[in-house]
């Protein structure tokens, strides 16, 4: 069939970024041919991507970059408002007015029967800051709803909550990535760059060639290959990781003393614990050996230069904030964080993940890193919002936990959702997709028909990263336009003309919602204005002009601040403060039924859940399906060859993957991407024990055991999104 594909808005090649990680990594597109009619089985190659010379990736790309063009004209792209009428309908083609006029009517009626709770939002660490922030607004305003959160309490909310606790303040990295150039020493602690964000290894190399490269993973990753040396703990343990090292960096005299004094508080009480953990106490529960431990912690001290950086590995546990501390704390020993040339950070992981979690999508937060239970904050936002504090809802439920509670007694009756693929990426995702299915109402907005579009009511199909205009904040906190290159599909609409259609069938003003996100960011800075996370000094015309601005940028003549705490923390006192935790391991440990550590994360061609990489042809033929990397000795135990189907049994469900033999894993762990749909998703085992301040779930350690699938082994293909529409 042949359909309109997107035409080039102007004939040179447009500046813009990558539409995945949070690296952000300059780009150009241009379109291929001239003409505006293509077969849409053959549209990939229509837009060609170069990369371009930016800060982070200085023309790199990763393959998942090269081949992003290919996801604009996917097959399945969705084009087309889908209804069903009954739970038990398929899904129909419908037009936007009678999508828009059946969910605006459902929510009404949910909402006059159940209260306004009632209605739950779901939004995404991928939506651009206007998208973000107008999302917020359209739960608290427009439907003045509690109930709203979204999948970065999955991805960096732990750091987050850390970061506040130690620096006062939450940004990844508070320097910028180049920094990272100038390092003889990098701690990366459950991080594999190598394959999530590739170019970003080039700010490594100079660590690497000094032998000062650290990394602490269960796995000899593609990361690990390059480290000087390889801290292997037990999935769960790096707390007790943690306070070894400091405990090795005070026992061999390695503390800036004048840094604790100056800089700090706590630090009394966080070595009272730190003070029981004796290397060798860490390496029986670790199983990192004492002599690598005080190697590690001496390179860190005698480098010049030195970073301590986490990633999920670290923050993706029920003690994740504390074991994000941790790390903070033995970086506050040696005095890195606040220094030029030294630091801590965290590695933030989505497009947006950064901006995504400024701007009031989180149950708990309003624009500007606000906290909704702030009566300053919500006097300030309702102003901005021109209503009353008094009808702003107050904090809702965090994101699992109200996955959880859908369609239970009290929980939420209806469920919107921007930018995320629960079914897929939620722990314990059986449960979830069960919760989602006991909705009166599901409506989910997309560029393609995910795992949980195909759950829902409604589908609404919105333009995607190069079809619209809009802003990111990338993992070192700085602004970025992404620019729209095409014309987006004919029948598609931007989520903010989405959220403007809803709002405006619920009663809104016309104005309270705009459409062009110019507009709306310009009301972001009136709202973030005077916050923690203050954009009122950015302008798309400084964007524009290619200004390099890193927030807070608190007024338009402002430089921006690409490194924070040089001089002083953002607690009232200006100092970092320590913190006193202790390690208590994984929530789930091992026993006789479950023997084994199933930990979880990335490979190198698949982003998240895979709805936009699973149709990217050549990622696909590089990575088709799940597989389980576990030591061949565990493997035979488990009566397993190397490439047969092993089902990975939980608690809470099996997953079907390959088994990959993996001489270098801990025999104790089993490792599974979490990208792949239905019987592959490792969500189907993983934990939702949840960390008690962040709540982020467990995903990176849960007990489970290895069987073969009984039968042929069998190939997999992607699930064809095409199935239910057509
Ligand atoms: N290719 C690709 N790149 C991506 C993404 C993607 O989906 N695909 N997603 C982006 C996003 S949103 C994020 S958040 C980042 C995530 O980036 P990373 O955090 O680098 O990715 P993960 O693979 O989730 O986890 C990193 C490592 O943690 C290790 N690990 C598991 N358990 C533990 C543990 O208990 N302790 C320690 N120390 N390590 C452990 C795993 O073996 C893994 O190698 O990547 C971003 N980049
Ligand atoms: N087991 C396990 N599970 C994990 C993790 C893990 O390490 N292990 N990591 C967690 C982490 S760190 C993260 S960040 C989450 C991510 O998991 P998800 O939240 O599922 O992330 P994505 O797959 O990126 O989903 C984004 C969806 O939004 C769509 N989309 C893209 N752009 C737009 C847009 O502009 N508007 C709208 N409306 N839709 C858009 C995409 O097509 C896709 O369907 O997964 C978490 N789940
Ligand atoms: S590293 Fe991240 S931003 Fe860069 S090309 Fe790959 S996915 Fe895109
Ligand atoms: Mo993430």
């Amino acid at each position: 069939m042949a359909q309109r594909m997107p035409a080039l808005a102007a004939s040179a090649p447009t500046e813009t970024h990558c539409p995945y990680c949070a690296l952000q990594c300059g780009m150009a597109l241009t379109a291929a041919n001239g003409t505006n009619t293509v077969e849409s089985s053959t549209g990939a190659g229509l837009v060609t991507v170069a990369p371009r010379d930016f800060p982070t990736n200085r023309g790199g790309l990763c393959q998942k970059g090269w081949t992003s063009a290919s996801v604009l004209t996917a097959p399945g792209r969705l084009t087309r408002p889908l209804l069903r009428p009954h739970r038990a309908a398929p899904l129909r083609p419908v037009s936007w007015d009678v999508a828009l006029g059946h969910v605006a009517h459902r929510l009404r009626q949910i909402q006059a029967a159940h209260g306004r709770d009632a209605i739950a939002v779901f939004g995404g660490g991928g939506l651009t800051n206007e998208k973000a922030y107008a999302l917020g607004k359209f739960a608290r305003v427009a439907l003045g709803t509690s109930q709203v959160d979204y999948n970065g309490r999955f991805c960096m909310s732990s750091a987050a909550a850390a970061g506040i606790r130690a620096f006062g303040l939450d940004r990844g990295l508070p320097f910028p990535v180049t920094d990272l150039d100038g390092a003889d020493a990098v701690v990366l602690v459950g991080a594999n760059v190598a394959e999530t964000m590739p170019p970003f290894t080039q700010h490594l190399r100079r660590a690497v060639d000094n032998g000062g490269l650290v990394v602490v993973d269960p796995r000899r990753t593609a990361t690990a290959e390059q480290a000087a040396l390889h801290l292997r703990p037990a999935p769960g343990t790096d707390l007790a990781l943690a306070l070894g090292m400091l405990h090795a960096a005070v026992a061999d005299g390695h503390l800036d003393h004048a840094y604790i004094t100056e800089r700090t508080t706590g630090f009394d009480a966080a070595w009272r614990v730190a003070a029981r953990w004796w290397p060798e106490r860490a390496e029986r529960v670790t199983g990192v050996a004492a002599a690598d431990q005080r190697a590690a912690v001496r390179i860190l001290a005698q480098a010049a230069n030195a970073y301590v950086l986490t990633a999920r590995g670290a923050e993706q546990h029920a003690s994740g904030v504390d074991t994000a501390s941790a790390w903070i704390n033995l970086a506050l020993a040696l005095g890195l964080p606040g220094r030029v040339g030294s630091g801590f950070g965290c590695l933030t992981g989505q497009g947006n993940g950064q901006g995504g979690r400024e701007h009031g999508q989180k149950a708990d937060q309003l624009p500007g890193y606000r906290r909704i239970d702030d009566p300053e904050a919500r006097a300030h936002v309702a102003a901005v919002w021109g209503v009353d504090p008094e009808n702003l809802p107050g904090p809702g439920r965090s994101a699992y936990e109200l996955l959880d509670s859908l369609g239970t007694d009290g929980g939420p009756r209806a469920l919107l959702v921007f930018g995320s693929n629960p079914v897929v990426s939620a722990p314990r995702a059986g449960h979830v997709a069960e919760r989602l299915a006991a909705l009166d109402l599901l409506v989910v907005a997309d560029v393609v028909l995910s795992e949980t579009a195909r759950a829902a009511d409604v589908v609404l199909p919105v333009t995607q990263w190069a079809e619209e205009d809009g802003t990111l904040t990338n993992l070192e906190g700085r602004v970025l336009l992404r620019r729209r290159a095409l014309d987006p599909p004919p029948g598609v609409r931007t989520d903010l003309d989405v959220l403007h259609g809803l709002a405006v069938r619920l009663g809104q003003p016309a104005d309270r919602f705009p459409t062009d996100a110019e507009t709306v960011f310009e009301e972001l800075r009136r709202a973030s204005a005077g916050g923690p996370a203050d954009y009122s000094g950015v302008t798309w015309e400084r964007l524009r002009a290619g200004e390099q601005l890193h927030w807070p940028v608190p007024s338009p003549g402002h430089p921006g601040t690409p490194r924070l705490f040089l001089d002083r923390f953002a607690h009232p006192d200006g100092r970092a403060r320590f913190a006193a935790v202790d390690h208590r391991g994984p929530a789930e440990p091992p026993d006789a039924e479950y023997p084994l550590h199933a930990t979880t994360g990335r490979v190198l061609q698949h982003y998240q859940s895979g709805a936009q990489t699973r149709r990217v042809a050549e990622l696909v033929s590089a990575a088709p399906e799940s597989f389980v990397e576990v030591h061949p000795d565990t493997a035979a135990r488990a009566g397993l060859g190397d490439g047969e189907l092993a089902r990975v049994v939980s608690r809470r469900g099996s997953a079907v993957a390959r088994v990959r033999h993996t001489p270098t894993i801990r025999q104790d762990t089993v490792f599974l991407p979490f990208h792949f749909g239905d019987d592959q998703r490792a969500n189907l085992v993983t934990n939702p024990a949840l960390d008690p301040t962040s709540r982020m779930p467990e995903f990176k350690v849960c007990a489970v055991r290895l069987e073969p699938l009984a039968g042929e082994p069998r190939r997999r293909r992607p699930s064809d999104p095409s199935e239910e529409t057509a």
